[in-house]
């Protein structure tokens, strides 16, 4: 056993979980093999929305390899409850049924309709070929506010109504706000749909579990705990009946945060069959059956003083739910909401949000689910402000953020921040972009007109996470609890093993948790197994998402390390004949104050725990210990971003010269976790502003269908960073940490297109759409230049017209 005398929290420990990933070593879902094993392929609706007049499954039947094959109508039974959604965000929300098999009526592109099991892939895949299918289209609708129009096609006609809630919150006297104004400013964005790409798509294996009398679902899921539950419900199948394992996972970014129709199907298949089902989805079916990211309509108003401090916020989001509620859909918009005040306070805030439903694939948790957005508005709208007022962005910001504060502070939407320093963060990333000569360099390019025009974008963030409370998440309407569980298990030897509630999909918990661990009970990281995704192995628990895992999960795990001092003390005191107050604990021995000879080491204590011969009376024997942790509050990380664009105006090209960052999220497990954590996350928030975009035709028919048509961009199109950290902690938790997974995705968009409208601002340009492609950057320019060369030509009439009545000319 190694010596763990140091700390290890805040250490760059290497990642465990790396040598594995990148020897091809670990354990994916798709390279499960069980004898027996059948492979399920479905065949999905090429129309986004159309009556099902007719379907025939019998020619697949007769194909080679195939053992079974299914219409939606064959299995209605199977399952009494549907895909359901966990978020009821008001009382009246609308839900239509979601069959995991259409039947009746298809209502997005992508919608499956029939499945087969063969014996292998391939001829499952090429067996969907000889199913019959007759449609009768129906009309679609795919743009929200068509949707909401009167006469519009109704995606679930049962329900009478595009509409499926309307969620509002006003905090103090908004009118009032905008009636005191001197100034308002109102903009309208658009937040359009992405398109989640885990390197692992999504990939299901179910089997029946004979010697339990139930079935083991494996997934590549962020959250087994959820879907067994769910999967239970959906079923009716016990819930002690179905184990769930996520074993490696490729990444999720949220999208693996839910429960999918391809999980209901194999396991009510498997049970059916009494064989083992697989499923892997393509990259093309990703594209059309896995959630997808964003889709909102955002109308934004800020008034304000003269003097740039801000009266009030009003907002109005139409929220693109698709064609039905997956787990969280409703819930992403309006907890969002609660961001848009961000890092400024003020007095009146109102915000309505109406999730709208339509002929395309289901929207829901995307990294940053609903605060990327809310971030992104209010980030553009002090811009426009600035702009509006002729002020720095730098100048109107200060105005408006909150002092720094380390205890809960009532926000604008009426929820209650942790702690902050945004001011720190701001300054220090001006110092880092040199902020001074950046705009003067801008000032020189424009004097000499240069066709390369510099722009300077600014982003101030604060983001919720954490999540959560379960008496919050209640109040969200998101129900399940949002607590994290934790097992320790000290063995007889004094090696450690964590049994954790949290479900690593690449954040690398297995490191940081063994960190936590190493110091709180003084042993080598190496000394600590990490046991993750398997609800037979680890203690019931609530996954991972809304960077909650550290907050909540690693709180947990050192919550139950304490318990398991507490006790190993007593058993030191005890074999070291002394009373418990004079022990003394450091790196790993237990000793007498005053007699540091008199000395045993954890791993003695806990071998003496196990055995059990020689404890305190009455002591339970053995070193094993649980907590269940229940946050007091979200963690609410912030940071302050500049991007440095290089914009050719010729022809509308974004070049991303520089870009940098000051992230706080409180103390530090794993700092180099945290900087993969945020080069991963600035990388998707960049990728929404300038590449990214999920494009359909008005048919519903989704053009951008692969990875040909839709841009992710690799290391070529995106820039270094330059990162560095302020550390403000939080009171919500006893370790101070707050979350980081989704803070790069959060802070940097808004960053990069203010950075490109900083840069157009001679041009006259004050939006522009995203993704911010060289075309929409070129034809912005044009058409402001044709605009000003319009206003020009009127105020030229206008001149020329009051000389006329100067000299009497008037007709
Ligand atoms: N950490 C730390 N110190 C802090 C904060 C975090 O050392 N103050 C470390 C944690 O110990 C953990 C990691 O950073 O190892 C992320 O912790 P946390 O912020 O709690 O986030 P979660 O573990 O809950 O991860 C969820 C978050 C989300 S919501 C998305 S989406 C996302 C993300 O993580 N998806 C990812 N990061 C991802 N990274 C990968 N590789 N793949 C995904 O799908």
């Amino acid at each position: 056993m190694t010596e763990a005398p140091e700390r290890y929290v805040g250490g760059g420990v290497p990642r465990k979980e790396d040598p594995a990933l990148v020897t091809g070593e670990a354990h994916w879902t798709d390279n499960i093999k069980v004898q027996g094993m059948l492979h399920m392929a479905l065949l999905r609706s090429p129309f986004a929305h159309a009556r099902i007049t007719h379907v025939d499954v019998s020619g697949a039947l007769e194909q080679p390899g195939i053992v079974a094959a299914f219409t939606g109508e064959d299995l209605v039974e199977e399952w009494p409850g549907g895909v359901p959604t966990g978020a009821h965000v008001t009382d009246d929300m609308k839900e239509p049924f979601h069959p995991p098999l259409a039947h009746g009526e298809v209502n997005y592109m992508g919608d499956a309709v029939a499945v087969v099991l063969a014996t292998d892939r391939y001829r499952a895949q090429d067996a969907l070929e000889s199913i019959e299918v007759e449609y009768e289209p129906l009309d679609v609708v795919t743009n929200v506010e068509a949707a909401l129009e009167e006469g519009s096609p109704l995606v679930h006609e049962d329900l009478g109504t595009n509409e499926c809630f309307t969620w509002p919150l006003e905090v103090g006297d908004v009118d009032d706000a905008f009636n005191r104004a001197d100034v308002v400013v109102k903009e309208r964005y658009i937040q359009q749909r992405l398109l989640p790409n885990a390197i692992e798509t999504r990939a299901v294996v179910a089997m029946p579990d004979p010697g339990h009398d139930g079935y083991v679902v494996y997934s590549a899921s962020q959250v087994p705990h959820l879907v067994k539950i769910i999967l239970s419900l959906a079923t009716g199948i016990p819930e002690n009946q179905i184990r769930v394992v996520a074993p490696d996972v490729g990444g999720g970014f949220g999208s693996k945060l839910n429960v999918y129709a391809e999980e209901l199907l194999a396991l009510v298949l498997t049970k059916r069959l009494g064989r083992p089902i697989k499923w892997w989805e393509d990259r093309s079916e990703n594209y059309q059956a896995t959630i997808h990211g964003r889709g909102q309509v955002q109308d934004i108003e800020l008034a304000a003083t003269n003097e740039g401090r801000i009266l009030g916020m009003r907002v109005k989001l139409l929220d693109d739910l698709g064609a039905y509620l997956q787990l969280l859909g409703p819930a992403i918009a309006p907890t969002g909401a609660l961001m848009f005040p961000g890092v400024y306070t003020f007095d009146a805030f109102s915000v309505e949000v109406k999730g709208v439903f339509t002929n395309l694939t289901p929207t829901d948790a995307y990294r940053g689910a609903g605060r990327p957005e809310a971030t992104y508005a209010s980030e553009r709208i002090i811009d426009a402000l600035a702009r509006e007022l002729n002020m720095d962005p730098v100048e109107v910001r200060r105005k408006n953020f909150y002092e720094p504060f380390d205890e809960p502070t009532t926000t604008p939407a009426g929820i209650q921040y942790d702690s902050m320093n945004i001011q720190a963060a701001l300054d220090r990333v001006m110092e880092l972009a040199e902020y001074g000569s950046l705009r003067q360099e801008q000032r020189q390019r424009r004097e000499n007109n240069d066709p390369v025009q510099l722009g300077i974008g600014f982003s101030t963030y604060t983001e919720i996470c954490g999540l959560a409370p379960s008496q919050a998440l209640a109040g969200l309407g998101i129900g399940g609890g949002g607590w994290e569980a934790a097992q320790v298990r000290m063995g007889m030897s004094g090696t450690v093993e964590v049994a954790t509630g949290s479900t690593p999909h690449g954040q690398g918990h297995e490191t940081s948790w063994s960190q936590i661990v190493a110091d709180a009970l003084g042993v080598s990281p190496d000394d600590v197994v990490v046991l993750h995704g398997d609800t037979a192995v680890v203690p019931l628990g609530r996954d991972t998402y809304g960077s909650r895992s550290l907050s909540v999960g690693g709180v947990a795990v050192w919550k139950a390390c304490e318990k398991i001092m507490d006790k190993a003390k007593k058993v030191a005191a005890h074999m070291l004949e002394a009373a418990e107050d004079d022990i003394e604990f450091e790196a790993g021995t237990f000793s007498v104050a005053g007699s540091p000879e008199q000395s045993v080491t954890i791993q003695d204590v806990a071998t003496t725990a196990y055995l059990g011969a020689d404890i305190p009376e009455g002591m339970e024997p053995g070193l094993n210990e649980n907590y269940v942790y229940e946050p007091t509050n979200f963690t609410f990380p912030f940071g302050a971003y500049i991007c440095v664009t290089e914009v050719d105006t010729e022809t509308g090209k974004v070049n991303i010269r520089d870009f940098y960052g000051v992230d706080d999220c409180g103390p530090v497990i794993n700092p180099t976790i945290v900087e993969g954590q945020l080069h991963g996350g600035l990388a998707q928030g960049i990728a929404q502003a300038l590449y990214e975009g999920a494009i359909y035709d008005e048919n519903g028919t989704l053009m951008t269908a692969s990875m040909v048509d839709y841009m992710i961009p690799g290391a070529p199109e995106l820039p270094n960073y330059t990162l560095e950290r302020t550390v403000t902690p939080s009171p919500s938790n006893p370790l101070g940490v707050k979350g980081v997974g989704e803070a790069g995705t959060i802070g940097s968009t808004p960053a990069v297109i203010n950075s490109i409208i900083d840069a157009l601002e001679p041009f006259g340009v004050k939006h522009i759409d995203m993704p911010a492609s060289p075309m929409r950057v070129w034809k912005a320019i044009q058409n402001a230049q044709g605009q000003q060369a319009g206003e020009r030509q009127a105020d030229a009439s206008v001149e020329a017209r009051a000389a006329d009545v100067e000299q009497g000319g008037e007709e």
